[in-house]
């Protein structure tokens, strides 16, 4: 024990006598060491930060490409403003008389174009009427109207006609036919003998060309039947010309 003591106390005097020594007395410098190998390559370093933008480049000189396709048309346009008229123009010259053929077709076209302008006017006279039927150049209307003889004659010369007046079997034949459209007994027609007993006319004081009478008729019943009516089976019989029966009127094509 005393042994370990001992060899404590000498390395501590020993101690410090090297460190008085290096603090107290300068120690000659040794002879330098050769140079050491290299060392291996560090690892890679991180990326940098983004540098400032480029200045601009030259435009680019590239050759024109084809045409496009064309476009869709484009809405209308406002409409222009109408001109102002211009003033009247200069007679012209007469033209080349016509030949005779050229003028008698234009007359033929004149009179065709008037029969059709009539025709027209007819029907549309006719169809104003609750009923019309056709039959030749004529046209047979009513409004299902009863009045007396002369109230007939105003009502049809209203209408740009007359009280009808069959002149042929199937006129007759058509008119007695309407007694089913009107549920009449009776239907008036346009012949009177009123200006001399016994001889019946038409409007136009005209013999009679057609008649339907009845057997025992005219028979002027009591001296006062002056006109005439057409019966459900198409016989005429003489009737007052005060009584009031259906009127059917004719308009002429
Ligand atoms: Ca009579
Ligand atoms: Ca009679």
């Amino acid at each position: 024990m005393l042994k370990h003591q001992i060899c404590a106390v000498l390395l501590l005097m020993e101690f410090k006598v090297l460190v008085a020594a290096q603090s107290s007395c300068p120690a000659n410098a040794g002879v330098p060491g050769s140079p050491g190998h290299n060392g291996s390559p560090g690892r890679d370093g991180r990326d940098g930060f983004p540098g400032p933008n480029g200045e601009k480049g030259d435009p680019g000189v590239g050759a024109q490409g084809p045409p496009g396709k064309i476009g869709p048309a484009g809405p209308a346009g406002p409409a222009a403003p109408a001109g102002a008229v211009g003033p009247k123009g200069q007679k012209g010259s007469p033209g080349p008389q016509g030949t005779a053929a050229d003028i008698n077709l234009i007359t033929k076209l004149q009179l065709d174009i008037k029969k059709l302008t009539d025709r027209l006017s007819g029907i549309e006279k006719a169809s104003r009427f609750r009923i019309f039927r056709n039959i030749g150049g004529k046209y047979y209307v009513s409004d299902a109207l009863t009045a007396n003889y002369n109230d007939g004659l105003k009502f049809c010369a209203n209408a740009g006609g007359r009280i009808a007046l069959p002149t042929s079997k199937e006129e007759n034949n058509l008119l007695m036919s309407l007694h089913a459209v009107l549920g009449s007994s009776y239907i008036m027609i346009g012949t009177t003998d009123i200006q001399i007993e016994g001889t019946f006319v038409d409007m136009h004081n005209q013999p009679l060309t057609f008649t339907k009478w009845k057997k025992n008729e005219p028979n002027d019943y009591r001296g006062s039947e002056d006109c005439v009516a057409i019966l459900t089976d198409g016989e005429w019989n003489d009737v007052k010309c005060n009584s009031e029966w259906h009127v059917v009127c004719e308009l002429q094509m």
